[in-house]
């Protein structure tokens, strides 16, 4: 029996992507423009939450990663709204009410759009302002929640919004074509600006985000010492079959997508949470399953982007992991697999402390829409029903076995 008696065993979800009518945000404004599918109300989890919070403890959870939305807390610059801290403060006793730990993300990809507007993280004091909303949220929240993550998959952000220019604020680096290895929505291409430049901008907005997690750190911890204060990133595991320069080719790939943030940042981290979903391996591929986004079905690879990131000695959490499979076809064993690769690294003595799967109910999947289905609950839009998918209860299943408390 591998699992530490107080692992966290729970389910993922962001405020953008479930609450619904987050419309003081960058993401909102593009919508408006036809740029990016309109969210409007999605699962309503600003309302429903104890009902999703019920589903995840009869699922067995004991743990439960969400963000919180910047645009509802500071609505204009400097300017911080006590109702939505209060709803928030809410949404945290309703977890502590159920026995489960709540994990808070401060920021997970959308922005006010006062920010947006005045040049978000482009904005050379974008690290003090985000620091600012950082140490706000920790102090009005501090006594119900240990475990704060400042910022999700910050390349996620910054590739899509300047290499690729699927996402806000839509800037394109003109050779991007030569390296895109994921589905951003249909004709987005046309609707980006490029440039050669757009290359600069990600590189600077990628250092920003760097310090903005360090200073954010430093804030956290001027309110708080005790906490637990992490940045969550994505890692794509990348590998390569025994030709030189395939080897080569993922060693680059890795440093750039991964170690080069982390290693700007690591030292300002109590632990790392780990968001992993595909692989991608140079030379000789096996032909795998695909899964609705189309990526390769190979949940082994989270135990090798475990052991990427325990080359930094810091406590780890898989803070999401999962995939989008509309039938539930794939879910169940994919989940089986997700857990032995934990289990493997457990065993191998990196400290993992969490297991979060993406996502506890479906979600807007960005430029893709609602159409893209994570959830271990599925969603009926009309209806707001939910209803749990079988996976759900093999997860349940595998928690129950492992859970000692
Ligand atoms: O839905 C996203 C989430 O917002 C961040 N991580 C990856 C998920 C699936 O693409």
């Amino acid at each position: 029996m591998k699992f530490p008696k107080d692992f966290l065993w729970g389910a993922a979800t962001s405020s953008y992507q479930v609450e619904g009518f987050n419309e003081n945000t960058d993401w909102a404004q593009a919508a408006k423009q036809g740029r990016v599918p309109y969210a409007g109300r999605l699962a309503d989890h600003y309302h429903r939450y104890e009902e999703d919070f019920d589903i995840a403890k009869k699922l067995g959870h004991n743990a439960h990663r969400f963000s919180i939305e910047w645009a509802r807390i500071e609505p204009q610059e400097g300017v911080f709204d006590q109702a939505e801290i209060e709803h928030y403060r809410q949404v945290l006793r309703a977890l502590h009410a159920r026995n489960i730990t709540p994990m808070v993300t401060l920021w997970h990809f959308t922005l006010p759009l006062w920010f947006s507007e005045s040049g978000g993280f482009e904005r050379k004091d974008a690290p003090v302002v985000f620091a600012r909303y950082c140490a706000h949220v920790v102090r009005e929240l501090g006594d119900l929640c240990t475990h704060y993550a400042t910022m999700n998959e910050p390349n996620v952000y910054a590739s899509n919004g300047y290499l690729r220019g699927s996402w806000p604020p839509f800037k394109r680096f003109a050779l991007t074509d030569m390296v895109s290895i994921t589905n951003s929505g249909r004709g987005y291409k046309a609707r980006a600006e490029k440039s050669i430049s757009a290359l600069f901008l990600y590189r600077k907005v990628m250092r920003t985000l760097a310090e903005a997690h360090n200073c954010a750190y430093d804030a956290i911890k001027n309110v708080a010492p005790e906490k637990n204060v992490s940045v969550v990133k994505h890692v794509i595991y990348f590998h390569a079959n025994r030709n030189p320069f395939n080897m080569l080719r993922s060693w680059v790939a890795n440093q750039l997508w991964t170690h080069v943030f982390m290693r700007r940042t690591f030292h300002k981290c109590d632990s790392i949470g780990l968001n992993y979903y595909f692989h991608k391996k140079f030379g000789d591929t096996e032909v795998c399953e695909k899964t609705d986004m189309d990526w390769d079905i190979y949940p082994q690879g989270l135990y090798d982007a475990l052991r990427m990131l325990w080359k930094y000695k810091k406590p780890l959490y898989v803070s999401e992991a999962g995939l989008a499979d509309a039938q539930d076809r794939y879910r169940a064993a994919y989940i089986q697999t997700q857990v032995s690769a934990v289990e493997k690294a457990l065993s191998e003595g990196i400290d993992v402390f969490g297991h979060m799967y993406w996502s506890l109910i479906d979600n807007y999947e960005w430029a893709l829409g609602i159409d893209k289905k994570f959830g271990l609950v599925e969603i009926d839009y009309q209806t707001l029903e939910r209803r749990i998918r079988p996976s759900a209860w093999v997860y349940a299943d595998l928690i129950k076995k492992h859970r000692k408390d």
